[in-house]
C-alpha cells in the first residue's frame, strides 16, 4: 500500500510516520522546501512526545520519505491548514491547493482523504466537484472522505494510534475505502457515517468545550455581581452525577475551540445562537480580567505587574490565539503600569524564562496559564515582589497567609 500525506504539520507528519511505521510506504509533501529538506535530515521542524524516535525509524527503514511534490499512491491524506477568514468563515485556499495537486496524479482506484477540519459540506462541496472536474466520478472511480482527527497536543501519537476515529465517506463504497487504511494504524473503533456528519461532528466536539467554558465563565461574571464563591459553585455542582461545568479562565486560545466554532456560525449565522454567543463570552474574558487587575492595582497603589504564563495552556509552548499573550499586549500598550511577561516555555526576547527574576520588585504576580511551575511558587521566589499580591485566573497557586491572593472566587473582595 502506498500513501502520500499533503502537510507536514502537527497533524499531517505523525500521521505520515505513523504509517510508515506500518509497513505502508508514505511520502510526506509539503510546500515548505526546509521542512523538506530537514525531515530528510532527520531533522524536526515541530516538537510532540515520541516524534522523533519515530522519525528516524521511518527514515531507516525508508518507509518515509519527505518531497515537495505529490508522488503517485493508492491513499492520499490531506492535512492542511484551515483557518479562519476575517468574516470567520473557514479558509479552504489551502486545501484546495492540495486537491489541484492531486490533478494529473490520482488514478482510478484511488482514495482521497481530508483531514483538515472544514465547514459542513466542504467535502461534498468544495473537494468531490474538484476531483470530478479531473474525469473521476466520486464513489465509482475515485472514492473520497472526510476523516477528522481529534488528537490533543502532547499526547498526539499516542491518541492518533487509540482514539475513536470518524469515517464519513461521500458514498458507502468511500467509507469502506478509508476503513481500508486506518485499520493498518487505529486500534480505536472506526466510526462509519457520511462526509457531512464527520465534518460536523467534529466541529461540535470543540464547540460543546467552547459553549461549556463559556457557561462557566459567564458564572463568574455573575458571581462577582452577586458576590458569590463561583469556584465553589462550579466544586459543588459537579458533584451532581450528570453536571459537567467547564473551568472559568481568561478566554479560550489555541487554533481548535477558538476557531471551530465559527466555521458553524458562518455555515448558519441565524440559527447558530448559543455557539456565537459562547464565542462572544469566552473572547470578552480578557477584558473582564484587565477590569480586575486595574482594580487590585489600584486598591494597592501599584506600579509593577508581572505576567505569569503566556502560552493558550498549561505546559505547552503554543501561543496561537493565546487570551494570555492578549491580556500582556493589551496592558503593555494601555495601561500605566511596567508590565514584565514570563514564560519559561516561549522562548522570545521580550520574555523573561526566570520566575524570581520577573517578581522582582513586582506588586502584582498576575497568573493566566496553568502551568506546573507556577502551583508551588516558594515564599523565597515570591520575597523579591514589592507588593505579595496574586490574581489567579487558573485556580492553581497553593499560597499561604503571607500573600493576598485572588481568584474567580474572591474577585469580588477586590
Ligand atoms: N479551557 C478552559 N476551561 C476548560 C478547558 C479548557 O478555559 O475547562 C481553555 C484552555 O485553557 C485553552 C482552551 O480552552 O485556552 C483549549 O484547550 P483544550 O485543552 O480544551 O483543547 P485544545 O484546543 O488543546 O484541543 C482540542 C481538543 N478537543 C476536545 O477536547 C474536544 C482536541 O481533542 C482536538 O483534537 C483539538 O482541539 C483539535 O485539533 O481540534
Amino acid at each position: 500500500m502506498k500513501l502520500t500525506v499533503i502537510g507536514l504539520g502537527y497533524i499531517g507528519l505523525p500521521t505520515a510516520l505513523l504509517f510508515a511505521s506500518k509497513n505502508v510506504d508514505v511520502v510526506g509533501v509539503d510546500v515548505n522546501e526546509s521542512v523538506v529538506n530537514k525531515l530528510n535530515n532527520g531533522q524536526l521542524h515541530i516538537e510532540e512526545n515520541g516524534m522523533e524516535e519515530l522519525l528516524v525509524q521511518s527514515l531507516d527503514s525508508k518507509k518515509f520519505k519527505a518531497s515537495t511534490t505529490v508522488e503517485e499512491a493508492d491513499y492520499y491524506i490531506i492535512a492542511v491548514p484551515t483557518p479562519h477568514l476575517e468574516d470567520n468563515s473557514c479558509d479552504v485556499s489551502y486545501l484546495k491547493s492540495a486537491v489541484e495537486k492531486l490533478q494529473g496524479v490520482i488514478k482510478k482506484g484511488d482514495t482521497v482523504i481530508v483531514e483538515s477540519t472544514i465547514a459542513p459540506r466542504t467535502t461534498e462541496d468544495v473537494v468531490q466537484p474538484m476531483i470530478e472536474s479531473y474525469g473521476f466520478e466520486v464513489g465509482k472511480d475515485v472514492y473520497l472522505a472526510h476523516c477528522p482527527e481529534r488528537v490533543l497536543p502532547g499526547k498526539i501519537i499516542h491518541e492518533m494510534v487509540h482514539n475513536n476515529r470518524i469515517i464519513g465517506g461521500i458514498t458507502d463504497a468511500c467509507t469502506k475505502k478509508a476503513i481500508d487504511l486506518y485499520k493498518v494504524l487505529v486500534q480505536g473503533k472506526l466510526l462509519e457515517t457520511k462526509a457531512s456528519t464527520a465534518e460536523m461532528s467534529k466541529l461540535m466536539e470543540n464547540t460543546y468545550r467552547d459553549v461549556n467554558i463559556a457557561l462557566a465563565n459567564e458564572l463568574v461574571k455573575i458571581s462577582d455581581t452577586l458576590k458569590v464563591d463561583a469556584l465553589d459553585v462550579i466544586k459543588l455542582a459537579n458533584e451532581h452525577p450528570r453536571v459537567n461545568i467547564h473551568l472559568p479562565g481568561p478566554g479560550v486560545g489555541g487554533h481548535c475551540l477558538a476557531v471551530d466554532p465559527y466555521f458553524i456560525v458562518a455555515s448558519d449565522e441565524k440559527n447558530a445562537q448559543i455557539i456565537s454567543k459562547s464565542r462572544a463570552i469566552n473572547n470578552s474574558m480578557p477584558s473582564f480580567v484587565i477590569e480586575k487587575v486595574n482594580e487590585i492595582m489600584k486598591s494597592i497603589k501599584g506600579k509593577k505587574i508581572t505576567v505569569l504564563g503566556l502560552t493558550y495552556k498549561g505546559n505547552i509552548d503554543d501561543i496561537r490565539e493565546s487570551p494570555a499573550l492578549d491580556i500582556y499586549h493589551e496592558l503593555k500598550l494601555k495601561s500605566e503600569f511596567e508590565v514584565v511577561a514570563q514564560d519559561s516555555h516561549v522562548h522570545l526576547d521580550w520574555v523573561e524564562n526566570d520566575i524570581e527574576k520577573a517578581l522582582n520588585d513586582s506588586d502584582l504576580a498576575l497568573v493566566l496559564t496553568d502551568h506546573n511551575e507556577y502551583k508551588n511558587i516558594s515564599v523565597e521566589v515570591l520575597s523579591a515582589m514589592k507588593n505579595k499580591v496574586i490574581f489567579d485566573t487558573k485556580n492553581i497557586v497553593n499560597s499561604d497567609d503571607s500573600v493576598t491572593y485572588y481568584n474567580f472566587n474572591n474577585i469580588y473582595e477586590i
